[in-house]
């Protein structure tokens, strides 16, 4: 068994960890105050290379593999959420369904722009009632000529509306299958598409600083060619392009977990009570001791359903298992984060208190926690 990296995937994790601490550090708690997607950072995350990390050289990307792209989002999380968010579902939901599911004339359209970070794409499934039920969709596309007529509401979607997206890929009923289930199909919807708005949510708890969208169809026409695949394939390909996008997830669990962990070292080494650093009672010694444990059972679980992916083997189980861990890790690591910084945890000042609340999204997006436990059930088939 080799646990080591290659010397590609170290220069990266490297290149990207200064990157972060340069560039995106001194900005993310005014970005994140002020819940301002920031076009500055994106920009120069296009320039180092961040979007379309696995995709062939061939349609703009990196070509590297996915353990590189999980390093590139966990060195960035480890930093900041929100610019992990932004990374991870553009390169997962935005770019992975074109590149896996699109045709060759979607390819050359789309994937160019889209891995130079000239643009974003949003990934289109939940709705205000199907969320965890995510095949319910009641968003409808109706066959008129040469064209699908969409109507239809989604909810939460990341990147779909700045001002650099150049589209969606949404999720449609299409019919009704002769099992009875819905037949449901994706079609790519252009920005500026006459019958489609999409409006940027406010308020939210964590990742202020990542663009979340409420996105509203009506009489939405697009061209027959816009269909993503083929039609009736909408929920695999979603629940694949979920698989490698659950991934993202963990990688920002463990990112925003070593953060944690970072900063707390950081913290109790200098804070002094009792006369002595804070770290050296064994009561948080035994916190960080616990955090650390968590991090390396974490990233040991997230690298190897990568490298399941990256070799071609099923990787659906391990991918709910690693999602569902990182999160869970970087909670406990937020939590114990703040605990150890005291009363200075509850302030803007210190940064554990922004992870404290971007924490809380990874127990839920990209399928809730239980929904990770439902996945991992029906493989052991107890469900
Ligand atoms: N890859 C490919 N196909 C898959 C799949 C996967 N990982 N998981 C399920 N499928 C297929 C099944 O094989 C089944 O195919 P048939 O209809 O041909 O039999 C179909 O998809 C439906 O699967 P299933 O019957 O398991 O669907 P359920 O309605 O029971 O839902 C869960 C399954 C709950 C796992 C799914 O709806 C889910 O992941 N929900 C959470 C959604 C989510 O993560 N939303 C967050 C979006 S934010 S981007």
């Amino acid at each position: 068994m080799d646990f080591s990296l290659t010397m590609d995937q170290e220069i990266l994790r490297d290149t990207v960890h200064k990157f972060a601490e340069n560039e995106i550090r001194p900005v993310a708690d005014e970005l994140d105050k002020n819940e301002e997607f920031s076009y500055e950072t994106m920009k120069k995350m296009a320039e180092m290379g961040l979007f379309g990390i696995f995709v062939s050289e061939k349609y703009g990307g990196q070509g590297m593999d996915y353990v590189s792209y999980i390093i590139a989002a966990e060195e960035i999380a480890r930093v900041d959420g929100s610019h992990a968010a932004t990374v991870a579902a553009e390169n997962s939901l935005g770019i992975g369904p074109l590149y896996y599911f699109g045709s060759e004339e979607q390819k050359q359209k789309y994937l160019q722009d889209l891995c130079l970070g000239k643009t974003l794409w949003g990934f289109v499934l939940p709705e205000p009632n199907a969320g965890s039920d995510a095949g319910n969709s009641q968003t409808r596309a109706v066959r008129d000529g040469k064209e699908w007529v969409i109507n239809g509401t989604k909810i939460f979607i990341t990147n779909a509306s700045t001002d650099i997206t150049a589209g969606v890929t949404v999720l449609c009923r299409t019919g009704t299958r002769d099992d009875g289930k819905p037949e449901l199909t994706c079609f790519l919807v252009e920005t500026g598409t006459p019958g489609f708005a999409a409006r940027p949510m406010h308020g939210k708890m964590m990742w202020r600083a990542s663009n979340t969208s409420e996105l509203y169809f009506e009489d939405c026409r697009v061209p027959a060619e816009n269909m993503l695949g083929e039609r009736g394939q909408g929920f695999y390909q979603m629940m694949q392009t979920l698989d490698g996008g659950r991934l993202s997830i963990g990688a920002m669990g463990l990112g925003g977990a070593q953060g944690c962990l970072d900063m707390a070292l950081k913290y109790t080494r200098e804070r002094e009570q009792f006369g002595r650093p804070i770290a050296r009672f064994q009561a948080n010694a035994f916190k960080l001791a616990d955090m650390a444990m968590q991090v390396d059972a974490a990233r040991l679980l997230l690298y190897k359903a990568c490298w399941l992916r990256d070799n071609n083997k099923p990787f659906s189980r391990e991918a709910a298992i690693a999602k569902l861990y990182c999160s869970e890790a970087m909670h406990l690591c937020a939590d114990h984060a703040v605990q150890l910084h005291g009363g200075y945890g509850l302030m803007r000042e210190y940064q554990v208190e922004r992870f404290y609340r971007d924490q809380k999204l990874l127990e839920i997006g990209e399928g809730t926690s239980e929904i990770q436990r439902v996945v991992i059930a029906r493989h052991l088939g107890v469900l």
